[in-house]
């Protein structure tokens, strides 16, 4: 049973009892020198040999067993099964955190000037609905989707996937959005996000937003992304380190803007300043480009006329 526990094989513990026989002694021993490194089990033997054409679905890593706790006797518990999304999104956020080599960088955008333009923009639309308009209400959220693809357009290579030894160019540019919902997370997409507008941006955005939470999403809604984008600026934070939601190759994290002292070679401003942090898969992506990468969309956030030039 303690062998069990431990996940340690028996056939592979020799035995110093009466006949061979193993004792709870020999165990740890065993444990002690697999942990030492001194021993390895022939199941983590196998996996570490890397499997024909390099890849191996990450079976290969040699890792010890995980630990293995009786909570309860330290002291009062409840048991709850994962819900059905967290169990799926869990196998792929594992995968992909351990097979992409990521790297995260982080930086600012001066939104100043938009979130008055999306303020004033809600304002007119607020008046409009009150004659019959759409009313639809824009979020920082449909611009970053606006000027990420203005980004990718400029930098293809962030929105490819890799095939073996190539690299797939995709000509479509549709955007995955993470969506916090009551049993997890979900990432609805925007199709053909460079030919919509910001207003159908945000419709669409409200719609798949509604359809996840009530957990109505269609495998079509959820698939096809080419760059993805989470946004915890509605809750807060500073900067995070998202992980790439494969095949893609980069994905951006967005947290809650503050208002800074920025100097301007004369005296402090203040200025609304939008954390970003791209994380970008290292096979695809150098660090210059994702830093060329934020240093464009910064500017793109800061003045979107620059979409223009
Ligand atoms: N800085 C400051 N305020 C921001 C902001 C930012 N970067 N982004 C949004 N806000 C504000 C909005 O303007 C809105 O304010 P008002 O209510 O005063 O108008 C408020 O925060 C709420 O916004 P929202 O979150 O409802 O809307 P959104 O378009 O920004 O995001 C959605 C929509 C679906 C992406 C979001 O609700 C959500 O689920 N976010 C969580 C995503 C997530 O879990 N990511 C982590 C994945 S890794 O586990």
């Amino acid at each position: 049973k303690f062998a069990r526990e431990l996940g340690v094989p028996l056939a592979e513990v020799k035995g110093s009892g009466l006949k061979g026989r193993i004792t709870e002694a020999d165990v740890q021993g065993f444990t002690r020198s697999v942990m030492s490194g001194a021993v390895q089990t022939l199941a983590s033997a196998a996996q570490n040999k890397p499997a024909a054409g390099g890849s191996d679905g990450g079976a290969g890593l040699g890792l010890i067993p995980w630990p293995k706790v009786d909570f309860a006797k330290f002291g009062p518990i409840e048991r709850k099964e994962l819900s059905r999304i967290k169990k799926i999104s869990g196998a792929n956020l594992l995968r992909n955190a351990i097979m992409i080599p990521a790297v995260t960088n982080h930086d600012d955008a001066d939104i100043t000037d938009l979130e008055a333009f999306r303020v004033s923009t809600n304002a007119e639309t607020d008046k409009s609905a009150k004659s019959g308009g759409t009313g639809v209400k824009v979020t920082m959220l449909a611009f970053l989707i606006k000027a990420c693809v203005a980004a990718l357009k400029k930098f293809p290579e962030f929105n490819s996937s890799l095939d073996g030894d190539a690299l797939i160019y995709k000509q479509y540019y549709h955007i995955g959005f993470a969506a916090d919902t009551p049993n997890g997370l979900m990432v609805p997409v925007i199709k053909d996000a460079d030919k919509k507008g910001i207003f159908q941006i945000s419709q669409e955005m409200g719609e798949l937003a509604k359809k996840a939470r009530d957990g109505k999403l269609s495998p079509a809604e959820m698939s096809g992304a080419t760059f993805t984008i989470s946004s915890l600026g509605g809750i807060g934070g500073r900067y995070f380190t998202p992980i790439i939601n494969a095949p893609e190759v980069a994905i951006l994290g967005v947290c809650r803007s503050t208002m800074e002292p920025i100097w301007d070679g004369k005296a402090f401003q203040p200025r609304l300043m939008l954390p970003l942090s791209l994380t970008w898969d290292h096979r695809v992506i150098d660090g210059a480009a994702a830093a060329r990468f934020n240093v464009y969309l910064g500017q793109i956030l800061g003045d979107f006329r620059r979409v223009l030039l």
